[in-house]
């Protein structure tokens, strides 16, 4: 059976989780990170030197980076309606997969552990923070309006695993936030989905 190691309320952990029940594969899941067994353990270093979560074990192989892992369970599984074959789709899934680990995650991270997580170190990033997650909000919000409803357009795809969390962490943080109608229909579109009501929006930013 596939393994994952990571604690379930990590954002990173939770594009593997969502993935894997959004294709109906069984797993077992290893609490490993912030609040539980730290991944500066020797143990866990032995499982990915990095000292991130999530990692899996599949069978024999094992593999770390959230997105990476849930491209390959859409390829290991054939889900080409989630990560279809053609190069150009593919890569531009690809290109708002590596957005939302970085330029739009970027803002999201100081307000995240100032406001969520209480790391007094984040307490003065909160302002620039969130201006900088309501620009890439708005690129978003932009996106969806012009080729929504979702990500790539018409279907549902693997770009809308993390892009889907971080919108989950801007509605369920609670701070002053400019409105985003796109984002915010965007929002109650995957709440249709129960692997997202699981694993995205689910009570927890
Ligand atoms: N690029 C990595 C980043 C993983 C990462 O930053 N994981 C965080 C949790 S979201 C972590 O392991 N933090 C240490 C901890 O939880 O103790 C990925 O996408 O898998």
């Amino acid at each position: 059976m596939l393994k994952i190691y990571g604690r379930a309320n990590s954002i990173n952990v939770r594009r593997v989780l969502w993935m894997a029940d959004e294709i109906g594969i069984k797993y077992e899941r290893e609490d490993w990170g912030r609040g539980y067994r730290p991944t500066d353990d020797p143990e866990f270093r032995k499982i990915n030197p990095v000292g991130v979560v999530p990692v899996i074990d599949d069978g024999d192989f094992r593999l770390r980076e959230s997105n990476t892992i849930v491209r390959y369970l859409a390829e290991k599984h054939g889900r080409t309606d989630l990560y279809p074959k053609d190069l150009k789709t593919r890569a531009t899934i690809e290109s708002w997969m590596d957005w939302s680990s970085t330029d739009f995650a970027n803002g999201m991270r100081p307000v995240f552990h100032a406001l969520v997580v209480k790391n007094p170190a984040f307490a003065n990033q909160v302002e620039a923070g969130v201006k900088e997650w309501a620009t890439q909000m708005k690129v978003l919000d932009q996106h969806l309006t012009a080729a929504g409803p979702y990500v790539m357009g018409k279907s549902f795809t693997i770009a809308d695993i993390p892009v889907g969390l971080v919108v989950n962490r801007w509605f369920a943080i609670p701070f002053a936030k400019p409105e985003f109608k796109a984002v915010a229909a965007y929002y109650d579109l995957l709440t249709e989905r129960p692997a997202y009501r699981a694993h995205g929006r689910n009570g927890m930013p």
